[in-house]
């Protein structure tokens, strides 16, 4: 049992309002922001840690360029395992393993390929993935550092079928956009990303404009986006994109994992579908990810009144 679960069953048991102590604020603060963590570390410690992990050009090609691969070498994601993780997911959801090197005659079912979703809690190999430490220090620095996990989907993609229309990823919600990223695409190759096997497209730039590309505008600024298994592509939703058909034999295949700041709907649910047992096993970012610190949804009892997510946000880092 959560801390917090154990707050809210006693609050509940007594009729009262409980606080937390400054003591387990402290404790608490990384994750929940708190006037413990002036604005001034919090800068230093996410500039430190893209210092550190050689991520500050990529973070220049986001804000300019609206994308970046980040090259395997900086990423350190174990390309066979999950690649395998993919094919084992696929193969329990669909009774069949996709033959990714085999020379296909299935042609690819939607623009994206074939999509599963909600795979992360599926298979252990995921865990490391979702806690790859390039991507905390990318996400902390775009998000703050109480981002979560908004889905985790497993991708192949054979050659032929239609083209992925350019898009943009705001679901739901009118332009103009806001000028911060509430949420980024992190996908994660897991087969090289060639001119011939249907890669991405984006338009450089297109992510200031904070609206969606109106008609064909767009396709002629076009350009593919090439990428080694095991890099990681990354780009504010508001980047316009799309990809390519592919044509070469085999398949395309790739994680999309997307990551939000805390006060956004998840796109799949995973505080939903975690177990206590993987909460315990896989530590304090993990539970941050899977929205465990979060008390959206309030029932009858209310939010933990510590003061605590009235602080998230408040700085840009947090
Ligand atoms: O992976 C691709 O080719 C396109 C992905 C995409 O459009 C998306 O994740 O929104």
């Amino acid at each position: 049992v959560s801390e917090r679960q154990q707050l809210s069953a006693d609050r509940a048991a007594d009729g009262g309002v409980k606080y937390l102590s400054a003591e387990k604020r402290g404790e608490e603060a990384h994750f929940q922001g708190s006037n413990e963590q002036p604005i001034v570390r919090q800068a230093q410690d996410v500039f430190g840690a893209l210092r550190d992990l050689d991520l500050l050009p990529h973070v220049a090609e986001l804000d300019v360029l609206g994308l970046a691969v980040i090259p395997p070498e900086k990423v350190g994601i174990d390309v066979i395992a999950a690649r395998e993780a993919v094919l084992d997911v696929a193969e329990r959801r669909h009774g069949e393993r996709p033959d990714w090197q085999g020379n296909q005659d299935r042609t690819s079912p939607t623009p994206f390929g074939a999509i599963m979703f909600c795979i992360g809690l599926e298979h252990p190999a995921f865990v490391p993935v979702m806690l790859n430490r390039t991507i905390e220090a990318i996400a902390t620095q775009q998000l703050g550092a109480n981002h979560v996990l908004s889905a985790f989907q497993g991708v192949t993609k054979p050659k032929g079928g239609q083209e992925l229309d350019l898009h943009l990823d705001e679901l739901y919600a009118p332009s103009p956009y806001a000028v911060h990223n509430d949420a980024i695409n992190v996908t994660i190759p897991l087969t090289d990303y060639t001119m011939d096997n249907g890669p991405l497209a984006y338009v450089p730039g297109s992510h200031k404009l904070m609206r969606r590309p109106v008609g064909r505008e767009g396709y002629d600024q076009r350009v593919p986006v090439t990428a080694k298994a095991g890099s990681l592509i990354i780009w504010p939703r508001h980047t316009w994109h799309g990809a390519y058909v592919g044509t070469a034999p085999g398949m395309r295949v790739n994680i999309i994992s997307v990551f939000s700041r805390p006060h956004m709907r998840t796109l799949e649910d995973f505080g939903g579908q975690v177990t206590e047992d993987a909460l315990e096993a896989h530590g304090p970012r993990f539970r941050q990810l899977m929205g465990k610190n979060l008390s959206y949804g309030w029932r009858g009892e209310g939010p933990v009144l510590d003061g605590s997510e009235t602080l998230i946000g408040a700085t840009p880092f947090v």
